[in-house]
């Protein structure tokens, strides 16, 4: 008997959705949206869909593995806690805590998925990354800014006049955003798309601004120019609720808006017509993840805030500077449940360098890798080294649903339950506020089990098991512990399968800012940091790095997939994927290049083949790979990214890279 189950989708993606999901003797056999949720309406997208495949697939890893004499043979879980039970009792009478490595990322947004750091804090505290390949320069940006990250509630997008897209790929990654410029665009509001690639939502904006990649925040320093020389500045918000303006005059006074025209490869008009865009109140900036991935990260995206702020875009119905929604997260108890009291010894280690500190480390050296939620092989730049790193281990775990790149290296791949097989709560603090429910709908096939059963059975080897002693339920209500006083309970949750939770919808309209002055800082207040705005640009640009640049003239993004998140559907595809080399017409005019052509693409990291695709309206010296690429696929673009952090040093710099092409017979 078919039955229709609501539940919600794990992704780490923007949109947090809900989901029906249809369960046939206890087999997954379809995934749908759910109209009834309130922002994603019954719309999934093909990455959503795909989960039936994932739950499904005969390429599950099914049992505990063991990597013996180079090949992997199948063992019993028993056989497998009490040996990594074992090595990490050994670990830390040998040596210390900080030995093991944990390495992850966020492959599943599950609030459960966070215990992982229970675990390694009752242990004793271990090494652990920080830093984000993902948003993290623009996170911390936004705090010297505002002291937070925080967004709009998505329905405000209705009281804009002007939105502005800058260097987000909505359609593709954002999907449930992209129906809302849709419709603001019905009710009369102007859309402009800032992005070096003439994206699927820039073919919807009114005007689309090309862009040299990394230059966005001097594009921003070129509109603030413009801005104030016509006196369109909001004077009033300037005055009493921010800090340093002064040395944003200084800035942009030093340098003339042809200069700003000549580096960012945007026309003055454009500048100036922008200036009266933002000035056209209220005026809504939406920045994506892509253009604080480079070395001026955090810089680019603390001049657009200042943008913002400079026009009075801050704190008004239908403004904003919106990046990210960390208010979401901020909902949860997360000390409850992850207790960071408990450790004696910690290490960190920077994400981005996570393979090269693991190289170099010493006292003590890295024994013990544990992968969770991530696959480090393809998404962790400069994957050579990554490999290295990793192999270097004495012993790697990798938990996991697929023998991906990063377990193939492992010495012991722990097989884990998709989202569908065991119950959680998912949210998402990039986009909308919303909390959804996600219950167990069928059994684990062979021998899978949830990373959180991994954790209990770990914890009662290591003689803590009273602190992994709790019911699902438990561990919920620890999270919503503060919610459930505002009557936002687990049984309404559980009831509504979704729960709206309470956030600022039009943040700092009270402009009470979270910072050291509480006003807007256009001056940071950071210790142990230079706080003022710069003209900085990118690491591998000819303006930093001419010689790079001549060897190496076109500029690689490596933007998100359609078909995939990150990494997780290349193998499932119904047809072998192909890697596609994306590049703008003049490279494919330069160098004779036609749709299908074998190129090899290359810089002094890596090299990567595959078959060009010509790109139309992509700004001149352009190229794009997608992220997420398999070995047997032709291989992750990491290998020709840096491991470089952010100027604020939490941020990567995945798409601040130069390489070069050449068509292979
Ligand atoms: N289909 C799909 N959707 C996803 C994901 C996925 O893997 N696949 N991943 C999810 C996750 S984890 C994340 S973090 C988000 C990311 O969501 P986005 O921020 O939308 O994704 P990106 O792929 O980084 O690229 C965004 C856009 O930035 C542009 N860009 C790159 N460099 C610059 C620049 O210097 N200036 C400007 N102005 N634009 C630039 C790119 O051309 C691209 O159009 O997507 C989420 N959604
Ligand atoms: N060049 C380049 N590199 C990038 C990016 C880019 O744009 N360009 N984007 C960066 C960004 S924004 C991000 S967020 C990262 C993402 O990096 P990752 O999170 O490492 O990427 P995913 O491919 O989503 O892989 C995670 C792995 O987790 C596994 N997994 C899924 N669910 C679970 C679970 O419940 N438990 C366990 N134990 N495992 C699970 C999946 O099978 C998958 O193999 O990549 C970054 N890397
Ligand atoms: S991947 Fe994102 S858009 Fe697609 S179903 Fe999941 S939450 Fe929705
Ligand atoms: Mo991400």
């Amino acid at each position: 008997m078919a039955e229709v189950r609501k539940a919600a989708c794990p992704l780490n993606c923007w949109d947090s959705c809900g989901f029906h999901v249809t369960v046939e003797n206890n087999r997954v056999t379809k995934v749908d949206g759910d109209p009834s949720h309130p922002i994603t309406k019954g719309k999934i997208c093909g990455r959503g869909r795909m989960l039936e495949t994932r739950t499904n697939s005969s390429k599950r890893v099914l049992h505990p593995l063991k990597k013996v004499n180079g090949h992997f043979v199948q063992i019993s879980w028993e056989q497998a806690l009490d040996e990594i039970a074992a090595k990490l009792t050994d670990i830390k009478e040998k040596y210390q805590t900080t030995a093991v490595l944990h390495s992850h990322d966020y492959a599943n947004n599950g609030i459960l998925k966070n215990l992982d750091q229970r675990f390694f804090n009752c242990y004793g505290g271990v090494t652990e990354l920080y830093g984000s390949l993902c948003w993290g320069a623009g996170i911390e940006a936004q705090k010297w800014d505002f002291g937070n990250a925080w967004s709009h509630e998505p329905d405000d997008i209705f009281n804009s006049k002007n939105i502005i897209i800058w260097g987000r790929n909505v359609a593709r990654t954002n999907m449930h955003f992209y129906e809302k410029l849709l419709e603001a665009k019905k009710h009369g509001a102007k859309l402009y798309v800032i992005d070096p690639l003439y994206n699927a939502t820039a073919k919807i904006a009114d005007e689309h601004i090309t862009i040299k990649p990394g230059m966005d925040g001097l594009l921003a320093a070129g509109i603030i120019k413009e801005m104030l020389r016509i006196g369109l500045e909001d004077r009033v918000f300037i005055e009493q609720f921010t800090h340093g303006f002064a040395d944003v005059v200084r800035l942009v006074d030093r340098i003339s808006l042809e200069k700003i025209s000549e580096m960012t490869e945007v026309a003055c008009e454009v500048m100036t017509k922008l200036a009266r865009v933002y000035g056209d109140k209220p005026a809504a900036t939406y920045m994506g993840l892509g253009l604080q991935r480079y070395k001026n990260g955090g810089n680019t995206i603390r001049l657009i805030d200042a943008l913002a702020a400079i026009s009075g875009n801050i704190g008004i119905a239908g403004g904003g500077a919106n990046y990210a929604n960390l208010q979401v997260g901020q909902s949860f108890a997360f000390e409850e449940l992850t207790l960071p009291g408990r450790r004696q010894n910690h290490r960190k280690f920077s994400i981005m360098k996570q393979a090269e500190e693991v190289l170099a480390a010493d006292d003590p050296a890295i024994k013990m890798i544990i992968v969770t939620c991530g696959n480090p092989l393809t998404q962790v730049p400069d994957t050579h080294v990554v490999e290295r790193a990793f192999a270097s281990a004495q012993t790697l775990v990798v938990m996991e649903q697929f023998v991906t790149d990063t377990a193939m290296l492992a010495d012991y791949v722990l097989p884990t339950t998709t989202a569908f097989e065991e119950e959680d709560l998912y949210y998402s603090s990039m986009y909308h506020h919303y909390l959804n429910y996600g219950p167990k709908l069928v059994s684990a096939p062979g021998e899978a089990q949830p990373d959180l059963w991994i954790w209990t059975q770990l914890a009662k080897r290591l003689g803590f098991g009273d602190d992994f002693d709790f019911s699902r339920d438990e561990w919920f209500k620890m999270a919503l512990k503060s919610l459930a006083e505002k009557g936002l309970t687990l049984e309404k949750l559980k009831l509504q399968h979704t729960i709206e939770l309470p956030v600022e919808k039009i943040p700092w309209h009270d402009h009470q800012f979270q910072t050291p002055t509480g006003k807007y800082e256009f001056t940071a207040q950071k210790e142990g940091h230079q706080g003022l705005l710069t003209l900085a640009v990118p690491d591998e640009s000819k303006w930093e790095n001419p010689e790079l640049a001549v060897k190496y003239p076109y500029h690689l993004l490596t933007i998100h997939p359609l078909r995939s998140n990150h990494s997780q559907n290349y193998h499932l595809l119904a047809s072998k994927p192909k890697l596609k080399v994306e590049v703008a017409a003049n490279i494919a005019e330069g160098l004779s290049l036609e749709n299908g052509d074998f190129v090899k693409v290359w810089n002094d990291r890596g090299e990567i083949k595959g078959f060009i695709s010509i790109l139309a309206g992509a700004h001149p010296d352009t190229i794009n790979i997608d992220e997420g690429i398999w070995k047997e696929f032709g291989g992750p673009v990491n290998q020709l990214t840096s491991s470089r952090e952010s100027d604020n040093g939490l941020g990567s710099t995945l798409y601040d890279c130069l390489v070069n092409l050449e068509k292979l017979q």
